[in-house]
C-alpha cells in the first residue's frame, strides 16, 4: 500500500518490475535512470543479494508531480528472477502498489514467462491481493533481436499465452534501444497514480 503523510502533503507508491530472470527489468531502470538522470534526485541502488553479482534488485526513486495537493513520488523496484531467491521477491513486492511484468519475447522463454506470471501472482496473493485488482502493465521486451533473426513471438501470441485474461496494457518493447521503455512505465504510473488518488 502507498506510504501516505498527510502533515507532510506527501505520497509515495511502489512499482514493481516483475518477470523471469534476464528479460531485461534491470536495463529498463538503467535506461530511466541515465534518461532522467538530472531530474532523479536518488542514485539506482543495486543490491546484491547472498554476495552473487548476478542476482540483484534494483531501487529508483522518480518525483511524478502534484496529486490531490500531495507531492508524489514513485519508487520503482525490481525483483532478482531466480527461483531460489524468491523470498527477495516477496519482500521486493510487499506494499506493491504497481505491477510492470516484463517478458522475454524470445520463443525459447516463454516457459519461463508463463511461470513467472504465475508466480507473481501466487506471491501477490500472499499479501492478500488479486492481481486482477492491482495496477499492470505488460512489457514485451528484446523486440530488437529480430534484426538478429533470433525467434521472437508474436505480439498476438504474448498477449494469449499471457494477457487473455488480465487484458492489461502492453507494449512490445526494447530495453536496450529504450524502444517503448518510457511509454511502459508513464503508463504504469499513472494507472499506479489513479488508484492512489482514491486513497488520498
Ligand atoms: N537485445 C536485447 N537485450 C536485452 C534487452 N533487455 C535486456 N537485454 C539483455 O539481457 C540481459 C539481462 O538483462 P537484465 O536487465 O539484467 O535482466 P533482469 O534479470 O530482468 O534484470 C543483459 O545482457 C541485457 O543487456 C533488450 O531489449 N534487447
Ligand atoms: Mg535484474
Amino acid at each position: 500500500m502507498a506510504l501516505i503523510n498527510p502533515d507532510k502533503k506527501e505520497a509515495e507508491v511502489k512499482l514493481v518490475y516483475y518477470g523471469p530472470g534476464r528479460a531485461g527489468k534491470t536495463s529498463n531502470l538503467k535506461y530511466i535512470y541515465n534518461k532522467f538522470e538530472k531530474r532523479i534526485k536518488g542514485k539506482l541502488a543495486s543490491i546484491d543479494t547472498n554476495g552473487d553479482s548476478a542476482l540483484f534488485y534494483d531501487s529508483l526513486p522518480l518525483e511524478v508531480g502534484m496529486v490531490k495537493g500531495y507531492k508524489v513520488k514513485v519508487q520503482l523496484y525490481t525483483v532478482p528472477g531466480q527461483v531460489k531467491y524468491n523470498a527477495t521477491k516477496k519482500l521486493v513486492l510487499k506494499g506493491v502498489d504497481g505491477v510492470v511484468f516484463v517478458a522475454d519475447s524470445m520463443v525459447l522463454r516463454q516457459q519461463l514467462n508463463i511461470a513467472s506470471l504465475q508466480e507473481l501472482k501466487e506471491n501477490l496473493a500472499i499479501f492478500g491481493k488479486d492481481i486482477l485488482q492491482t495496477p499492470l502493465v505488460f512489457q514485451y521486451n528484446k523486440r530488437d533481436l529480430a534484426e538478429q533473426d533470433i525467434p521472437l513471438l508474436s505480439y498476438d501470441t504474448l498477449e494469449k499465452d499471457l494477457n487473455n485474461q488480465l487484458l492489461a496494457p502492453s507494449f512490445e518493447a526494447s530495453a536496450v534501444t529504450g524502444f517503448n521503455v518510457v511509454e511502459t512505465v508513464k503508463k504504469a504510473i499513472s494507472l499506479t497514480v489513479a488508484s492512489l488518488q482514491d486513497k488520498l
